[in-house]
């Protein structure tokens, strides 16, 4: 009852989620390949945790790690629309095989339940804002269509192999942690580490697209609910703020906020992007009973908190 496997566990979001179940006093075992994730996300709980350099991609090893677990966290992923384009196969291989690999050590070893970290990019652009469960999927990326198949593989597992899934669609997660030096970082860890480097961001496109930004700490809320709560084996849920904001209007409040003029320079658009995000939270509210604790405005002062903290800490 009490194991608890998270993939991914060494990424931003994942240690956030670590954090939280070993505040829950539950056993933690974490499977990642550190491909994205780093260990100095775990620094400060190493000696709570049982770490397993594996990728998911190897079945015969992650199997053992997650038989018997009583919740698996799959969050583990190359988590990129433009990394999805420039690298197919690989992105293909963990994106759909690897998961298909945890489902599968999932309904063998007879895990409780798997909780999967979609993703909101499934939606593409469809014209209706917020964007709600019940629309018809429109995957415009290679991510995208891989995080989609990734969630009717829960609900098939669900149906024909008597485990319990819930996907939850994160919408553009940000927070503490996340890792803003690769080419295909985050937005706005990107826009911090400019912000208190007094660097120039690039913006791909017109900065008029708009994302529905929300902070780790209520996502991390939403996978605990969705651990628990009874009747929704087989469901995807939103996991999002429920507000939209353009990156032109991003960069302009982080600007305000730290009172610096730094202007945006542009770039091309990115293939596979999509123009406008946001979450219709009805469902996660009244299924998972899940309220947000944090307004975009907080995630971001705390984030960029962190970023100040931590480059500080890095001189
Ligand atoms: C998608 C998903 C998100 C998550 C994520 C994982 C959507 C709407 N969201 O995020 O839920 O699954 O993939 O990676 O599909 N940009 C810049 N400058 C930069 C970096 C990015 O302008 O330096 C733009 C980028 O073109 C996009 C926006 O910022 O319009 C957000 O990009 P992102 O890479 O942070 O996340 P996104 O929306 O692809």
């Amino acid at each position: 009852m009490n194991r608890y496997v998270v993939t991914g566990g060494a990424g931003f979001i994942g240690s956030a989620l670590v954090r939280a179940l070993l505040a829950d006093g539950r056993e933690v075992h974490i499977i990642d390949n550190l491909s994205s994730g780093k260990l100095q996300n775990l620094e400060d709980i190493k000696s709570r945790i049982t770490f397993h350099q594996l990728d998911i991609c190897r079945y015969d090893q992650i199997a053992p790690v997650i038989a018997g677990g009583y919740r698996v966290f799959h969050l583990a992923a190359i988590p990129s629309v433009p990394k999805s384009i420039d690298q197919p196969v690989e992105s293909h291989e963990v994106n759909i095989d690897g998961t298909f690999n945890v489902f599968r050590a999932a309904a063998e070893g007879r895990v409780g339940r798997v909780i999967y970290a979609a993703s909101s990019s499934a939606y593409g652009d469809t014209e209706v804002l917020p964007k709600v469960e019940t629309m018809s999927p429109q995957p415009k990326s290679p991510y995208a269509l891989q995080k989609l198949v990734g969630e009717y593989y829960a609900s098939v597992f669900a149906n024909c192999f008597n485990l319990q899934t819930v996907s939850l669609r994160f919408f553009n997660v940000f927070g503490p942690r996340q890792d803003p030096s690769s080419p295909y970082s985050g937005v706005l860890s990107v826009f911090m580490t400019c912000l208190l480097e007094g660097r120039r961001p690039t913006i791909f496109g017109d900065g008029e697209q708009s994302r529905d930004f929300t902070y780790v700490e209520d996502v991390v809320g939403l996978l605990l609910k969705a651990a628990e709560v009874s009747g929704i084996s087989g469901k995807v849920f939103n996991a999002g703020n429920g507000g939209r904001i353009t990156l032109n209007e991003t960069w302009k409040q982080l600007q305000q906020i730290e009172g610096v003029n730094i202007p945006a320079k542009y770039g091309p658009a990115r293939a596979g992007d999509v123009r406008d995000s946001q979450a219709d939270t009805r469902a996660a509210m009244r299924e998972l009973g899940h309220t947000p604790r944090f307004t975009f405005e907080q995630g971001l002062r705390l984030t960029l908190e962190w970023y100040r903290a931590h480059q500080l800490a890095a001189k």
